[in-house]
């Protein structure tokens, strides 16, 4: 599925994502351009979505580490958003697009065309995988 030079390229990316800046900025941008996803956050919803802004980013970590298996790795972490969280399935892929920007942002020129088109593939893959226990 994934071309050696795919895998190459997520791994760099990955390496050069700063987990502790890049969640929390990713999840405020979500909150602030889709404010219903605000609901899922609760009272204290500044502090607990930047939690979750590098909960999410260090549970992309099994992905790049599952390349070839992450409908398997997220399939609990699908059920749990589901049937547990109520988390409307879109926003996975809300989160995902928001989170290319941030990277884009920090990363500039250094996120060629080819660097972002894989970055992408590799988000749209994690994004089904999240959203597979749903039906
Ligand atoms: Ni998400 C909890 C991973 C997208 C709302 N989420 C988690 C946990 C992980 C996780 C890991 C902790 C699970 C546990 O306690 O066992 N979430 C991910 C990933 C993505 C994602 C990898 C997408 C790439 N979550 C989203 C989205 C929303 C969301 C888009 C809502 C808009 N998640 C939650 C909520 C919780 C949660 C709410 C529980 C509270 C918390 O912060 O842990």
């Amino acid at each position: 599925e994934w071309s050696d030079s795919e895998r190459s390229t997520i791994a760099s990316v990955w390496g050069k994502i700063n987990v502790d800046e890049i969640g929390p900025q990713a999840l405020a941008r979500v909150l602030i351009v889709y404010p219903w996803t605000q609901r899922y956050f609760g009272a204290f919803g500044n502090l607990s979505s930047a939690t979750h802004g590098r909960t999410v980013l260090n549970a992309l970590d099994k992905a790049v580490k599952n390349l070839d298996n992450i409908k398997g790795t997220y399939s609990e972490l699908s059920q749990l958003h589901c049937d547990k969280l109520n988390v409307d399935p879109d926003n996975f892929r809300l989160l995902a697009d928001c989170l290319t920007i941030v990277v884009a942002s920090a990363f500039g020129s250094a996120l060629s065309p080819a660097v972002q088109a894989t970055w992408q593939k590799f988000l749209s893959v994690v994004v089904a995988a999240l959203s597979s226990r749903y039906f």
